[in-house]
């Protein structure tokens, strides 16, 4: 009995090790590069740290917050036609605000979570910007500039915002409101799922119908086959012309002193021994080529 429970706990025991998602601390591993830059090997990175410089217009840190972040595909789902987001989408925060932001990053791909239109003497390039390659958890901290701005957040890695990993921060009462932040503002480029895919083929044969003129005129496709056919006959006319010039001394010669009856038996005669000639090339190859079958395909 005491078996049989020992190796249960046992298997549940491995079970819960498997099961459970194990996230990296990039924390831990940082590295201080100077002027807010932290970085590690394993992928996790901060940039535009700031824990202890006031922003310009700021006489003291008017609150400390600690936000926790979560950024995965999972996030996306609530969002037709999106594939990354952030938990969150909009944060709101008292100018001044001394801000860390634990960022989690659960897809088992790189995500960032970056501000934007900060102060550039205090921030480079104007950012804040913490990065981990998941799933792994990496903490940053600045302080928020004074005056009603909003910010944009993202992720930077190739078409992770434009699939929704977007959101916006907004300092005090914020500026505005960014466009395409998932659940919060409208997309600059709207999926359509109202029509479905016959609707569409049927709109997009009468568009065609419509456009052939315009397209009709503009592409130039036949020229490059005409431009062929062109050289095809010159090359043609230039060899006829060759054998014209070779042959023609010798033809005014046998022609001499001929009547025009003459010169046409002439010529009737020297068709006919060419293509008696052809027909023999002709019907030798094809012997050859009927013998070679018979060797190739062999004997029942
Ligand atoms: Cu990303």
């Amino acid at each position: 009995m005491f078996k049989l429970l020992s190796v249960g706990s046992l298997i549940v025991l491995f079970s819960t090790a498997v099961l459970a998602l194990e996230y990296e601390e990039h924390d831990a591993m940082l590295m201080d590069h100077g002027d807010g830059h932290l970085m590690d090997m394993a992928g996790g990175m901060v940039m535009g740290q700031n824990t202890d410089t006031l922003p310009g217009g700021c006489d003291s840190v008017s609150e400390t917050k600690e936000i926790t972040v979560h950024a995965g595909h999972k996030y996306a789902e609530k969002f037709p036609g999106r594939m990354f987001a952030f938990d969150t989408q909009e944060f709101n925060f008292k100018p001044c605000t001394k801000l860390t932001v634990h960022f989690i990053n659960e897809d088992n791909i790189r995500h960032q979570w970056m501000m934007h239109g900060l102060p550039k003497y205090l921030y480079p390039m104007g950012m804040f910007h913490l990065e981990a390659s998941g799933p792994s958890r990496i903490s940053g901290t600045l302080i928020l500039p004074p005056g009603d701005k909003t910010y944009l957040v993202h992720c930077d890695i190739a078409q992770h915002m434009e699939k929704g990993m977007k959101a916006q921060l907004k300092v005090g009462k914020g500026d505005g409101d960014l466009p395409s932040i998932p659940g919060v503002t409208a997309f600059v480029i709207a999926d359509d799922y109202k029509a479905t895919l016959p609707e569409l083929a049927v709109k997009a044969d009468a568009e065609a119908l419509i456009a052939p003129p315009v397209s009709a005129t503009t592409v130039p496709v036949p020229l490059p086959t005409v431009k062929q056919d062109d050289s095809v006959i010159s090359s043609v006319t230039v060899i006829g012309l060759a054998l014209g010039l070779l042959v023609a001394p010798f033809l005014a010669r046998k022609f001499k002193g001929m009547s025009v009856s003459e010169v046409v038996a002439y010529t009737f005669d020297l068709l006919r021994v060419f293509f008696e000639m052809v027909t023999k090339l002709i019907s030798r190859l094809i012997k050859i080529m009927v013998t070679n079958k018979n060797k190739i395909l062999p004997e029942k």
